[in-house]
């Protein structure tokens, strides 16, 4: 049975006694059911501190009472950071596609071991901005790659594989309209392999090929196709959850207007508040959610 959502048909793992969850440090020897049995949302973010902190506020924010030390994290933490507060898991990605999909993969087959129904995908992260102003959170209709195409490709077996990248159209306009004086725009988001060339910044470590005039051309093409920010892993999350049939979007804090340079110079109070703008926002429709559903 497949409660968690109707894409999630791997016949392959029926052969499997115990199925371990290598990089998370759980697996299905493990009761699951119990642990996480009634979560609703899973936020995910690329550092172990945001992490850790959204998990906090979230416990604020929700009223759950959490143990006297603070959130403590559960499995290992080699990898990735996964909390739980009340019906919500706050969990690290790390950087870039590839770790993005090792804990998509793990934390799906986790929720659906547990026995969850209905449970969300949000990404809640940091992008560079497109035309925006720093600190505006960009709540995503759609993930392009680095060609500003709406698909994600996955090399398996020798062969390239496409797949689409809509997110869940309902959820990106609900988070939008929780946004409160938070000022936040929904738009396109460009998911890239690379921070530097991949996505045409002159201040890497290597002499770039592309001129600044053909950056600023680039980027301009971008936001005339309607791309508001860049990051490293909108293309892979939406591709995977609209194949699992989970509903998902991403909220990200823009750090700089990238066709103002490439630089990110905000002291790190700016850069706590836009993150924490970002996280608010999720944290504001997740309340919304659940009071309604009380
Ligand atoms: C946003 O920020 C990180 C790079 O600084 C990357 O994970 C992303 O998508
Ligand atoms: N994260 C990115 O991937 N790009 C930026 O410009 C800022 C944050």
């Amino acid at each position: 049975m497949y409660l968690l959502a109707p894409g999630l048909r791997n016949s392959h793992l029926v052969a499997l006694n115990t199925d371990y969850l290598y990089h998370l440090g759980l697996d299905t020897s493990m009761d699951l059911k119990a642990m996480f049995g009634d979560v609703q949302y899973v936020c995910m973010g690329g550092s172990s501190v945001r992490a850790e902190k959204f998990a906090t506020k979230a416990a604020e924010d929700l009223g759950v009472e959490i143990p006297e030390g603070g959130v403590t994290p559960i499995g290992k933490t080699e990898r990735f950071s996964l909390y739980k507060v009340g019906p919500v898991i706050s969990v690290s990605h790390g950087m870039g596609m590839p770790s993005m999909l090792i804990l998509l993969h793990e934390i799906t087959k986790l929720l659906h071991y547990a026995g969850c129904e209905n449970v969300k995908f949000i990404r809640i992260g940091t992008s560079g901005g497109v035309g925006v102003e720093p600190g505006t959170v960009v709540v995503t209709s759609e993930g392009l790659n680095g060609k500003l195409e709406p698909k994600f490709e996955l090399v398996q077996l020798g062969e390239t594989r496409e797949y689409p990248t809509q997110l869940d159209s309902e959820l990106t306009r609900e988070i939008y309209e929780a946004r409160g004086d938070i000022r936040a725009e929904i738009g396109k988001t460009m998911g890239t392999d690379d921070f530097y060339e991949g996505q045409g910044r002159l201040d890497g470590a290597l002499e770039p090929s592309y001129s600044e005039a053909e950056k600023l051309a680039f980027l301009q093409r971008a936001h005339d196709a309607g791309v508001l920010n860049i990051e490293m892993e909108s293309s892979a999350f939406a591709a995977f959850c609209l194949r699992a049939g989970i509903p998902a979007t991403i909220v990200c804090a823009a750090l700089l207007n990238r066709l103002e340079g490439d630089q990110v110079t905000s002291t790190p109070e700016q850069l706590g508040q836009f993150s924490d703008g970002a996280q608010q926002v999720v944290l504001n429709y997740i309340r919304g959610k659940l009071q309604h559903n009380q």
